[in-house]
């Protein structure tokens, strides 16, 4: 959100101090100026009690506001009770038959609270388990009235929104960045109903029809017997079955290429995948394919960025969407569709829009613009939203229908059956979350939690008894009624179209369509991915696959499986490239990067300072990285806000060094097993290291005054990409943001594909 100043972009990300409860700023509405924010270790002031610590706060005992919002904190009054409202004396203690005694059954406080306590959790989604969350709206432009008559596209209003990425394999509290699928599920709480746009960052998918759901998730889950390995693809199973069926080959694919290593989630694609059908007001259809477009680019993590990441930080997509909201960078996307004639054949240029396996290459036809989303307020309670909001394709509003997608079909009946495991019953739409901002008047009663309490005798249709109320709308009174599709004449039977059957076209158009250095990560990938494998004849088998895509991916991975590379047994396929599908070769906005500016007591902390200003103004966010927590020197002095013990290169996207700080004999973790204390003149090694790492990952690297130094000690060549040394902390960011845009310095990468 280029409007927002930089610095109010800024105070979650340096660690700032946490408003409690939930942040909901109005959208437009300013972030306060954050204040200076300090390492933990810094010395200061006791933190003042908290409401609940001292004593009533947010309601008097009268019941009367006190001023302290009722959301922000956990307490709705001034006095504990039970659930029952009963006032307690004390919730410390067990009543017992004297304070050595037994505990008596009789403590209801107790057993209430130890069984609520029981019963905390819930049921973790079968895939998807893990997952981060953020409301916000969508504004539609008012330019889909020719294709849809949905209000909430069709019409220039604004439509409350509520977003969950996830990953798909791992549990509940597995990490962030592992090799995976990411969903990108949006409630849409629409004038005319939920609207649930449940969705991938992939835009294909490994089974062209639902029935095989079970065995490519039961292939992908950790083996059955130890249930490892936790929240990845690298494992027999998996590319035990994926070689067989070979109709997951073009997924695959794009879990091995970056995009299975997203940046962030706010650096991420959406997709619907399958094909949808819009109708108009006018009645006419059109088949779309639903795209979502990230304002900031579609960014990656490098493979041992990734890694390093899952240990030092497993929520680092978590934390890096709540801190881009908190600090007011909302994360923008655009609402986009491929629009398609609604033809019997349902193809486009030869590509069966039923198959989810094949995509439309936005060269054939671009993808039109239809809104904005904008993310702008973080959960207040990630069990209540994040956890218990419940997705589900069916979920339409007038103006968008499905198709036949078999794939789509298992799906509409998946999601409700799902939820009502999970969610403990068929009630779940009530929960906060789930309840539509349109009025709801169903005729559906009773079940485990309900919470409403309907009145009348008569849900039932037709009845005398409530007047007929209520009645049933039209086309024109906003009725969902389904395009009245005319379907061929059938006969029953368990088959795929022949179209079905070409696994292999689109997955030769995506690696057509990469970069060298983008080809260079995928053959990484699998020969990663496959190296972990037991079976050799699982190996051999995805290599006869590889080789149907191509031989240089073939080859690449067998010479680093230590396999011969077979040949095809069938001619490639004939495929253009779709450039639109590779990541590299743009520029971006750099908005909300995080660049890390490395100093200690000696360096030229009035650049610093000047540096950090600068990047604020550029709307990125600077960490100043420091020998210890407190600050760097005494006149003026410049807060350090990650100390060489806690920064990693992971949580940066570019250094800049303000001088070259030398290790200090008796600092922890710079003292190597073996070599003992390290060389007092050289740079401090845990520098180095970030240093190293970063430059491997192809990050930014720039400095000013005599601290290209430190280049030397690591081996790089100042005239290297991405590498920006300058005489002044201005020139130096000035080159530094410039590379930035690219995202990595790829040309640092080895390119031989
Ligand atoms: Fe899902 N999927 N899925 N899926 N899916 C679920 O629903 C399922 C598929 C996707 O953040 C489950 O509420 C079947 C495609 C997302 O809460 C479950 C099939 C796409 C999410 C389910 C598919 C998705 C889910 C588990 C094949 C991309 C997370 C918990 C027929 C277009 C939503 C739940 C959230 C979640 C079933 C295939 C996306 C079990 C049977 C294709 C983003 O119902």
């Amino acid at each position: 959100n280029a409007s927002k100043t930089a610095a109010q972009k800024t105070t979650a990300a340096e660690g700032g101090p946490r408003k409690r409860g939930g942040s909901r700023p109005a959208p437009g509405r300013p972030t306060p100026e954050p204040p200076e924010v300090s390492e933990p270790t810094l010395p200061r002031e006791p933190l003042p009690p908290a409401p609940d610590q001292d004593g009533p706060a947010t309601v008097s005992p009268t019941g009367q506001p006190t001023g302290a919002p009722r959301s922000a904190v956990a307490q709705g009054g001034a006095y504990l009770t039970n659930a029952q409202g009963t006032r307690l004396p004390d919730s410390d203690h067990s009543l017992k038959a004297g304070a050595r005694g037994p505990v008596l059954l009789q403590d209801h406080h107790l057993r209430e609270k130890i069984t609520h306590f029981d019963h905390e959790r819930i049921p973790e989604r079968v895939v998807h388990a893990r997952g981060a969350a953020a409301h916000g709206v969508f504004r539609g432009y008012g330019t889909a009235a020719k294709i849809s008559k949905a209000a909430f596209l069709a019409k220039d209003v604004e439509t409350p929104v509520f977003v969950r990425f996830s990953t798909v394999l791992g549990s509940r509290g597995s990490a962030d960045t592992v090799r995976d699928t990411r969903g990108f599920a949006t409630k849409f709480y629409t004038e005319e109903g939920t609207f649930d746009l449940v969705g991938n960052n992939i835009p294909v998918f490994f089974i062209q029809d639902g029935i095989k759901f079970p065995d490519v998730v039961h292939a992908a889950k950790p083996h059955p017997d130890r249930e490892i390995p936790q929240a990845q693809s690298a494992h027999d199973t998996f590319w035990d079955f994926v070689s067989l069926h070979t109709e997951a080959t073009h997924h695959t694919l794009w879990n091995m290429s970056d995009r299975g290593i997203p940046r962030s989630f706010r650096m991420m694609e959406g997709f619907g995948v399958h094909t949808f059908r819009l109708t108009n007001a006018q009645g006419s259809t059109s088949l779309v394919k639903f795209h979502w477009k990230p304002k900031l680019g579609v960014h990656s993590l490098v493979w041992e960025e990734a890694q390093i990441t899952n240990g030092m930080d497993p929520d680092f997509h978590r934390r890096d969407l709540a801190d881009a909201i908190e600090a007011g960078a909302f994360p923008q996307w655009e609402l986009g569709v491929q629009v398609f004639p609604d033809t019997p054949e349902q193809t486009f240029e030869g590509i069966d829009l039923l198959d989810p396996t094949k995509i439309v290459p936005e060269e054939l036809a671009p993808v039109r613009p239809l809104g904005l989303m904008t993310l702008n307020a973080n959960p207040t309670n990630f069990f209540a939203e994040t956890e218990q909001v419940a997705f589900h394709p069916g979920h339409l509003v007038p103006g968008i229908d499905i198709t036949d997608d078999p794939l789509l079909a298992a799906r509409l009946f998946s999601y409700l059956d799902t939820q009502i495991s999970r969610l403990g019953g068929p009630n779940f739409a009530q929960l906060p979350i789930n309840r539509p901002h349109a009025p709801v008047n169903d005729m559906l009663r009773d079940g485990m939690h309900q919470t409403a309490v309907h009145a009348g005798v008569a849900p039932y249709r037709p009845n005398s008894l409530d007047g007929g109320c209520p009645f049933l709308a039209g086309a024109d009174e906003g009725a969902f009624i389904e395009a009245p599709v005319e379907l061929p004449a059938a006969r029953k039977v368990r088959e795929a179209p022949a179209s079905f059957a070409d696994h292999f076209s689109h997955p030769r158009m995506f690696w057509l369509s990469m970069t060298p250095t983008e080809r260079e990560h995928i053959i990484a990938a699998y020969t990663f991915e496959l190296g972990k494998c037991y079976e050799q004849a699982v190996k051999e088998r995805m290599l006869t696959v590889l080789a149907r895509i191509d031989p240089q991916l073939c080859e690449g991975v067998a010479a680093g499986l230590g396999l011969p590379a077979p040949a095809a047994a069938e001619p490639l396929a004939d495929v253009e490239p779709s450039p639109a599908l590779s990541q590299i070769g743009r520029t971006w906005p750099v908005d909300g990067r995080v660049i890390g500016i490395v100093a200690d007591g000696d360096a030229d902390l009035k650049g610093v300072r000047a540096a950090r200003k600068t990047i604020l103004n550029a709307g990125m966010v600077p960490l100043v990285i420091g020998p210890t927590g407190g600050v760097l020197g005494s006149r003026n002095p410049v807060t350090v806000q990650r100390t060489f013990a806690t920064a990693r290169s992971v949580e940066f996207d570019a250094l800049l060094f303000a001088g070259v700080p030398r290790a200090a004999a008796d600092a922890h973790g710079a003292r190597d097993a073996k070599a003992g204390a390290p060389d007092p003149d050289g740079p401090d090694p845990r520098v180095l290291l970030l240093l190293t790492e970063a430059y491997r990952h192809g990050k930014a690297i720039g400095g000013w005054g005599d601290s290209s130094r430190i280049l030397g000690a690591a081996g790089i060549q100042e005239d290297e990409p991405g590498i920006a040394f300058a005489d002044t902390s201005a020139a130096a960011l000035k080159q530094l943001t410039r590379a930035l845009a690219g995202h990595r310095a790829w040309d640092r990468f080895p390119a031989t594909v």
